[in-house]
């Protein structure tokens, strides 16, 4: 028979008993989504003790119901992010340019929210893919919103917006079989880009080592678009952005990341988070390339072509500010999954251009929200409202609307405030927003201007304006990626276009899949020979350092603590994070009997998460080692990855089983431990002939 009587409370059973923990003031307590305080989080209403959970548990239902929905539709592109906040400060006036006030403040700060992001993949996807990365930057300015919705390379596949629903279905998984997530090397993306010319100058891109980044921190940002600045008297300047990191701009290798995938899916995420979490905040300067219309008029491609940029040695890049990320998100959904970046967000003095693009993106950014977010009210969430002003206008009601609007003006014009009541806000013909006055009278058409039609010049100025060492890797990326296509027809068409961009390329990257080469592609067009532009590489182009990287030591027991600590010592006074790699994590003893606490297990840290490694080891330790595959890796990988490997002498039989050959790059830590820093600034290209065939 059942106790007739309410059993005494017996909020937890089992293991749990020891954490359990109550709390009785309103304060403190639980509370359904209503504010009922909740008695027992642990237990379900069952009728009797082992019996069925009971429909009437209403606590139960509101609790599952929340959890069955808590997620919304990803990004339909870059779902994959990770943000930050922080601020912009301008360091120049453009006061002659604009009348936006964030640009035209010296010295003021504003407040900024930054979202990174791999454009493919799905939002649980790998942060390290050879993809192009989004660059979103959302600025509180005291004028609105400012979004500069930009990515980490300056130019874009397609010309025209009607092609972008085309671009993203070829390069996301393949409709039939869902896969590949997160990959361009397959079928769909390279018969898309062989049939679209346009793309030839994105794909130099995105085949260079630019998509395989090695740090959010080490990303160069774009606005890619052409904009406008108008000033005071309305007088329109033409103007590109660019964000340049101040760590440098720095990349992994092909077979780095590929390896990172599986040691570290969050790499990127990880390295954003920690940097800041540990001070070390990132920046960039903020520069702007400004081109009157005369100059506009006189370059030798359309300012409006969003697959075309403008070297730096044209117009040269004007740094007016920079931007510091220093703080982390403090909920990850309600910021930066919730954050919605618009590039219709923009302060009075700023303006759109004509670009085709650009102007479908008009529309595209509001409207998407409308599905992610669910509501016409998403600028309410408080990541998208303006926070350095207010925002007030006639707008009302919708799902979720949060504000509470008082008295009767909900239309305008209104004359309440005749009779004393709030008549609500009016326009501003002086201060507001007044799109440039461009004369727009031609008969309506379905066609791309001929000004677009040169698919190849500026293909060739990015490929030949590349050091050797990039131009190998671009190649190789290259024969990688058609390598994964099946269809022989679609590589062939990829081949015949690469030809009008260089004949070189075109008949290496045929030796490496081993193909013969097509005949050329016939160019709508003919390509010319620009300058090179040395601003368009990375190699050579990065400052020597080590900050902001992160060297790892590999230790085992009986090592001598004295080496360890001088390592660090020597990093560290560079500005690059150490980290204690062991066998096990509980740490190792030192030679003297000191006990070393380990950051990372050997097994679950190999080499591919550092710029460069050291091995602190003892002549038992690296024999135990010769027998863990890890530790052979570890070294190895190191090597291959073209990184600075200092060592014991006692470290020698290890780094012989891994192939470690001796060059600059490999120290003897018997020459101390400032020897190590100079290579460790920088990869070890001389290493790469020997180690790796490149197309
Ligand atoms: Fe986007 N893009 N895009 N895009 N884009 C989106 O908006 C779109 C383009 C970029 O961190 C979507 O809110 C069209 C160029 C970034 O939340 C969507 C076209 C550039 C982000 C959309 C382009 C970008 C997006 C999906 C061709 C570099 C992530 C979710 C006309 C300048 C922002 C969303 C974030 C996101 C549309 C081309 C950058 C669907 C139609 C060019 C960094 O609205």
């Amino acid at each position: 028979m059942a106790d007739p009587k309410t059993p005494e409370p017996q909020a937890v059973t089992g293991n749990a008993g020891e954490l359990h923990q109550t709390a009785s003031t309103p304060e403190t307590r639980l509370t359904t989504n209503h504010g009922m305080p909740i008695s027992d989080d642990q237990n379900s209403l069952k009728g009797g003790r082992r019996g069925p959970t009971l429909l009437e548990d209403f606590v139960l239902r509101e609790k599952i119901q929340h959890f069955d929905h808590e997620r919304i539709p990803e990004r339909i592109v870059h779902a994959r992010g990770s943000a930050a906040h922080g601020f912009f400060e301008l360091t120049e006036s453009l006061a002659e340019f604009t009348r936006a006030k964030v640009l035209t403040e010296v010295g003021k700060k504003t407040d900024v929210f930054t979202r990174f992001s791999t454009v493919a993949g799905g939002a649980g996807s790998i942060d390290t893919p050879r993809d192009v990365r989004g660059f979103a930057v959302k600025m509180y300015t005291v004028e609105g919103n400012w979004d500069l919705v930009g990515n980490n390379i300056p130019v874009f596949f397609i010309q025209d917006a009607i092609k972008f629903p085309d671009l993203v279905h070829a390069v996301k998984m393949e409709a039939d079989r869902g896969y590949p997530q997160a990959a361009s090397a397959h079928d769909t993306f390279w018969d898309f880009v062989g049939l679209m010319p346009e793309t030839t100058h994105m794909i130099m891109w995105a085949m260079s080592d630019r998509t395989i980044p090695r740090s959010l921190r080490m990303i160069e940002g774009f606005g890619v678009n052409t904009f406008r600045l108008l000033n005071d008297k309305d007088e329109a300047t033409f103007v590109k952005f660019h964000w340049r990191p101040k760590l440098g701009t720095q990349s992994t290798c092909w077979d780095e990341a590929v390896k990172i995938a599986g040691a570290d899916p969050d790499y990127h995420r990880r390295d954003l988070y920690e940097s800041i979490a540990a001070g070390d905040f990132p920046e960039w300067e903020f520069g702007v390339q400004l081109i009157s219309q005369k100059q506009a008029d006189a370059l030798p491609f359309d300012i409006l072509d969003a697959t075309k940029l403008i070297p730096e040695e044209m117009i040269p890049i004007r740094v007016v500010g920079r931007m510091v990320l220093n703080r982390n998100p403090d909920n990850f959904f309600a910021e930066t999954e919730q954050s919605a970046f618009l590039p219709t967000n923009m302060p009075p003095g700023v303006d759109v251009s004509e670009d085709p693009l650009l102007q479908g993106r008009l529309f595209s950014y509001q409207d998407t929200q409308l599905s992610r977010l669910g509501s016409v009210n998403f600028h309410q969430l408080p990541i998208n409202q303006p926070k350095g002003c207010p925002f007030q206008n006639f707008q009302r009601d919708g799902h979720m609307q949060t504000q509470v609007f008082a008295g009767r003006a909900n239309y305008e014009p209104n004359s309440l405030a005749e009779a004393g009541e709030p008549g609500g806000p009016r326009e501003d013909p002086k201060g507001g927003f007044r799109s440039f006055a461009q004369p727009v009278e031609e008969t309506k058409v379905r066609l791309r201007a001929e000004t677009f039609a040169d698919h190849y010049t500026q293909a060739r100025l990015f490929f030949r304006s590349q050091t050797e060492i990039e131009q190998a890797h671009l190649a190789s990326a290259l024969v990688f990626e058609l390598s994964k296509v099946t269809l022989d027809h679609v590589r062939v068409r990829v081949l015949a276009n690469v030809q009008n961009v260089d004949e070189a390329l075109a008949k290496r990257v045929a030796a490496g899949l081993n193909v013969d080469l097509p005949k050329k592609a016939a160019a709508a067009v003919a390509p010319e020979d620009m300058k090179p532009s040395p601003a368009l590489r990375i190699v050579g182009k990065y400052p020597d350092t080590l900050k902001g990287r992160a060297v790892g030591i590999l230790v085992t027991d009986g090592a001598d603590g004295a080496v360890v600590a001088a390592v660090r010592k020597a990093v560290e006074a560079e500005g690059a994070a150490v980290k204690i790699i062991a066998p096990k994590i509980g740490g190792v003893t030192l030679k003297d009997g000191k006990a070393l606490p380990a950051d990372g297990q050997l097994a679950g840290t190999p080499s591919v998460l550092f710029d460069a490694v050291a091995l602190v080891l003892s002549e038992a330790g690296c024999a135990e080692l010769l027998g863990e595959s890890a530790a052979v890796d570890f070294a190895a990988n190191a090597f291959v990855h073209l990184k600075a490997i200092a060592h014991t002498a006692e470290a020698q039989p290890l780094l012989d089983k891994a192939g470690v050959k001796p060059d600059a790059g490999v120290v003897d830590l018997a020459q101390g431990a400032d020897a190590f820093v100079k290579p460790a600034r920088t990869r070890q290209w001389d290493r790469e002939p020997k180690v790796r065939i490149l197309a």
